[in-house]
């Protein structure tokens, strides 16, 4: 007996997101620990005991512990008995592809979408960020969403990769409408995945991503304030750029 998962989640963070969809999606019992940035709860001494990196999200399974998210979603579609195998692939070739596109997602969808969405914060980061967020786009629509089907790879279901790079994606919805359809708007296929992963995770999408939706509307709110007023915008998001 393992004993009932644990998942340490900030909804405002997409990996976070992505792990919590995934349980939620495939009925996995488990319980949400909400550790909020914002107020550095992920600071605290007993979050580092679960872990130490200080990094969400995080599991405990029984004495097992584990973090970063890509390894975690691996971890639970293995651990777990009748996750649909779409997810993580038994094949070894179709599973090598998916890890693949996951490794590249770190070192470039991550890198540009999360610190892009700091631009009140730190502009000239925003900016070299968005050079990232955009080349990396391009790889998305003209190589990894190349294949027949709606997916990833060719794939006609999602995988864990699709769950983890739609929701690095959707962490662009905090942006300013008109530079969210700037960026996003020519990569139709793109635009389209999102709507399919949507949809094919729904309504665990959408409940999940709420949080992001009343953020997005508080920044909306934000932003016209200070064009009325000309005032600087005081960034409340705590964890903006560490997202
Ligand atoms: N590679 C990690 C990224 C984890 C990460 O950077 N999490 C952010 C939230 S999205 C965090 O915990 N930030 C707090 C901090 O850096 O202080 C994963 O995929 O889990």
């Amino acid at each position: 007996m393992m004993g009932k998962l644990k998942v340490y989640a900030d909804r405002m963070s997409q990996p976070s997101r992505a792990v919590l969809i995934f349980c939620r999606f495939n009925g996995i019992d488990f319980e949400e620990i909400k550790v909020d940035i914002s107020k550095r709860h992920h600071l605290s001494p007993e979050f580092a005991e679960v872990n130490p990196l200080q990094k969400l999200p995080a599991i405990v399974h029984g004495s097992f512990n584990l973090s970063e998210s890509h390894a975690i979603l691996v971890y639970l579609a293995s651990a777990f008995p009748g996750i649909a195998d779409h997810w993580y692939p038994s094949d070894i070739f179709r599973r090598a592809k998916i890890n693949s596109v996951m490794d590249w997602h770190h070192s470039n969808l991550r890198h540009g979408a999360g610190p892009a969405t700091g631009r009140s914060l730190n502009p000239k980061a925003a900016a070299e960020a968005e050079k990232v967020l955009l080349s990396s786009l391009s790889k998305l629509e003209d190589i990894w969403l190349n294949g027949d089907g709606s997916f990833l790879l060719g794939g006609s279901q999602p995988s864990i990769a699709d769950l983890s790079m739609v929701c690095e994606l959707m962490q662009l919805e905090v942006l300013d409408e008109k530079d969210r359809s700037r960026i996003l708007s020519p990569y139709k296929k793109v635009l389209q995945w999102i709507e399919d992963t949507r949809t094919a995770t729904n309504p665990h999408f959408e409940e999940v991503h709420n949080i992001l939706y009343r953020a997005k509307k508080k920044f909306e709110q934000q932003r016209s304030r200070v064009a009325e007023t000309g005032t600087e915008l005081s960034n409340k998001m705590g964890g903006h750029s560490k997202m």
